[in-house]
């Protein structure tokens, strides 16, 4: 985006309470003009959801310069058979973050919510819809799966304090929990 600016980003995921992996998966590719953001929630939790959500993961390292709504389609075709999953896609070019989720992965920029789809990816998916928006210097993207409550504010400080405090503080203990936060900030 320019001379002396930096990608600021982080993800966190908790397993359900008790077990030792789960269904929820974030994956941020940085790229020459931005980034690409994936926030997943595989259907469940525990082992099986894990495996969904590993096949998510290779199909999105195998095309990491897709548009999201071209991604969830692979994704789609990647994870039919299976329980399925709700996946939310970030693209950042400079500025303008285009954005497509199908499922209950909620997203927003400056807590504006981004709209996301009804559906379950490799179950039943309509054709995604890109949404698009700005994001200013130290403006937030942040995703979060349902295991975390929308936040009404955002906690402060850089994107890994902001990701763990979304996770510790608006977390459910019956549920993977996930976050991934995503910003411009000026560089040191
Ligand atoms: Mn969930």
């Amino acid at each position: 985006m320019g001379l002396g600016m930096e990608l600021d980003w982080a993800i966190h995921v908790r397993p359900y309470p008790g077990a030792p992996r789960g269904g929820d998966a974030g994956i941020v590719i940085p790229a020459p003009d931005g980034a690409l953001a994936v926030l997943i929630d595989a259907a469940g939790h525990g082992l099986a959801a894990y495996v969904v959500a590993q096949k998510a993961r290779e199909t999105v390292f195998a095309h990491p310069d897709a548009e999201p709504d071209q991604l969830l389609l692979e994704l789609d075709a990647r994870l039919k058979g299976g329980t399925g999953a709700a996946i939310s896609v970030g693209r950042l070019r400079g500025r303008e973050l285009s954005f497509a989720g199908v499922g209950n992965v909620q997203a927003s920029v400056s807590l504006r919510p981004l709209l996301v789809r009804v559906g379950i990816v490799g179950v039943r998916m309509r054709q995604p819809k890109i949404v698009r928006a700005a994001l200013e210097e130290n403006a937030w993207f942040v995703m979060h799966t349902d295991g975390v409550s929308p936040p009404d504010a955002l906690p402060g400080g850089a994107a890994n304090s902001v990701v763990s405090a979304l996770v510790d503080k608006f977390g459910a203990m019956t549920d993977d929990a996930a976050a991934l936060a995503l910003r411009w900030r000026r560089s040191a």
